[in-house]
């Protein structure tokens, strides 16, 4: 039978309501009557998701001429300066936020169309005639969040502290919208690993467990004929999958919906969900070499750009059916990452069984988790430099060490001093992505070393507060912050998902509980 149309009635019926507050800018008005060639900066203090009007009217004779503006939304200061008409990247200029309006008809109440995440808004006057100049008497935003704030305990911590959790709320409450997004201004969608961060996030801060769990239903309903779940999904203007599908994202199912079931206790969504969860594991057998219990190497294809005949590298490849993702290093081989996610994802799987009382299968699945930590340890492992090498090339990898510390597959001790082997190997192939950091601190904490876990984190994402974060960034590479990997950090999305975990760790809740 298929529980798709059932899933996706209980996912409608949990659609939250939008709060909404009307905020105006801090900085920029009143402004002076503005003639052609001017531009008005507008700073509405914080980071926003929402609808934006301006008033508009004008000084002089009656307008003879149509006003024609350029507006442009800005999440960080910084993309103030970066112009659309050079970004040759692969990720779509649609998603830059820039508009071009005429008004035709002066005063007016401008009230655009479009949601834009943004701080900054600069309005640009492209065109007025010389009889009259424009005046914006008032301009304000109508902020959107599904989060409630009450439910958001104050915390305390050192100023870094503070500074870090409250960067970290702002980000999350910015994506947590009709659903959980990844990023409000890119891509607006629900991915199943950013998901999955935001659910542990949420539980610790604004306890949006009812959004959770509509999450987990969309999921549900968007599974393939097959059972697959894809790895990020669309809701408008109906339900559908994503044509891309990622090895490790749907295992994260299995994590998001066992971490929910945890934490609220709800075995009826548990036991509702839990053949959609099982499923993953079932199909993730076809990533396996059956002769070694080895994920198949050649995953490091994945997610890599394709050089086209006729000009730059433009297009991602994520047509490999059998990719993970793990980070956005484009070099990353995934082979050991890999086994240990699925490591790590099935252990999960018997932890859900366990709190929903399943019996069946628990001891195969035992069993096979066993065969391929061995196999991991046996073929993978080096004992003598005490890493993790992964793929034909044996690379040597951060993402590999942390995740096969996550996965419980060494004793503590020999995980532990596997990451600190590989930060004294410079040619390891470094993790770029806030995703990755998370799991580089949950591994830190996971092995005994929270002064070390702590101590990255506020690096890391206090780097992203000195350089003056509202929201934590999709990318912060702290020796490239101008790093990309869609060809400009212009289409980069400064408020994503799964950079709000510092408020995770800082209210202490750890994931194994
Ligand atoms: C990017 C998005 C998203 C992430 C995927 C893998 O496209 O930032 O959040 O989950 O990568």
């Amino acid at each position: 039978m298929d529980h798709r149309p059932e899933y996706l009635k209980k996912a409608d019926a949990l659609k939250p309501a939008l709060r909404v507050q009307r905020v105006r800018p801090v900085s920029g008005l009143p402004a002076e009557a503005m003639a052609e060639g001017d531009s008005l900066l507008l700073d509405f203090g914080n980071h926003h998701v929402g609808h934006v009007t301006l008033k508009l009217n004008y000084t002089g004779s009656h307008p003879d001429a149509p006003v024609w503006l350029r507006l442009k939304f800005c999440e960080s200061k910084r993309e103030l300066n970066e112009s659309v008409e050079g970004y040759k990247g692969w990720i779509s200029r649609g998603w830059i936020q820039e508009e071009q309006v005429h008004v035709d008809v002066l005063p007016r109440a401008l009230s655009l169309e479009r949601r834009y995440a943004f701080r900054y808004l600069r309005v640009e006057v492209l065109a007025v005639s010389m009889k009259f100049r424009l005046t914006v008497e008032d301009a304000w935003v109508d902020s959107t969040t599904s989060a409630d704030d009450s439910a958001l305990a104050p915390f305390s911590g050192t100023p870094e502290e503070e500074a870090i959790d409250r960067v970290a709320t702002r980000t999350l409450r910015g994506c947590m919208q009709d659903f959980f997004e990844d990023g409000p201004k890119r891509d607006r969608r629900l991915w199943l690993g950013d998901l999955r961060l935001q659910a542990l996030t949420s539980y610790a801060t604004f306890h949006g467990d009812a959004l959770v769990r509509r999450c987990l239903y969309l999921f549900a309903a968007a599974a393939n004929d097959d059972g697959q779940l894809t790895a990020c999904l669309f809701t408008e203007p109906k339900l559908e999958g994503d044509d891309n599908w990622m090895a490790d994202y749907a295992l994260f199912f299995i994590s998001t919906l066992k971490d929910y079931v945890e934490h609220t206790g709800d075995r009826e969504t548990g036991r509702d969900l839990l053949p959609v969860a099982l499923r993953q594991l079932e199909l993730s057998e076809s990533y396996f070499d059956p002769e070694t219990q080895l994920v198949r190497d050649g995953n490091a294809k994945s997610l890599t750009r394709e050089k086209q005949s006729d000009g730059p590298e433009t297009r991602a490849n994520m047509v490999d059916q059998s990719a993970f993702f793990i980070d956005w290093n484009l070099t990353l081989n995934k082979q050991a990452a890999g086994q240990a996610v699925w490591i790590y994802c099935a252990r999960d799987a018997l932890r859900l069984m366990e709190l929903l009382d399943e019996a069946a299968g628990r001891q195969a699945l035992e069993e096979k988790i066993e065969a391929r930590s061995a196999a991991a340890v046996a073929r993978l492992y080096d004992p003598a430099r005490g890493l993790f090498l992964s793929g034909a090339e044996r690379q040597v990898s951060w993402a590999s060490q942390v995740w096969f510390a996550l996965a419980d597959v060494l004793p503590q001790e020999a995980a532990r001093r596997a990451l600190e082997a590989v930060a004294k190997e410079p040619e390891a192939t470094i993790m770029v992505s806030p995703y990755m950091m998370h799991h580089y601190v949950d591994a830190l904490y996971h092995v005994g070393c929270p002064d070390q876990a702590r101590r990255v984190m506020l690096d890391y994402w206090g780097g992203m507060v000195k350089l003056g974060a509202d929201t934590f960034f999709e990318l912060y590479n702290p020796a490239n912050p101008d790093e990309s990997p869609y060809g400009s950090p212009i289409v980069n999305s400064y408020c994503h998902a799964w950079s709000c975990t510092p408020a995770y760790f800082l209210r202490g809740t750890q994931r194994k509980l």
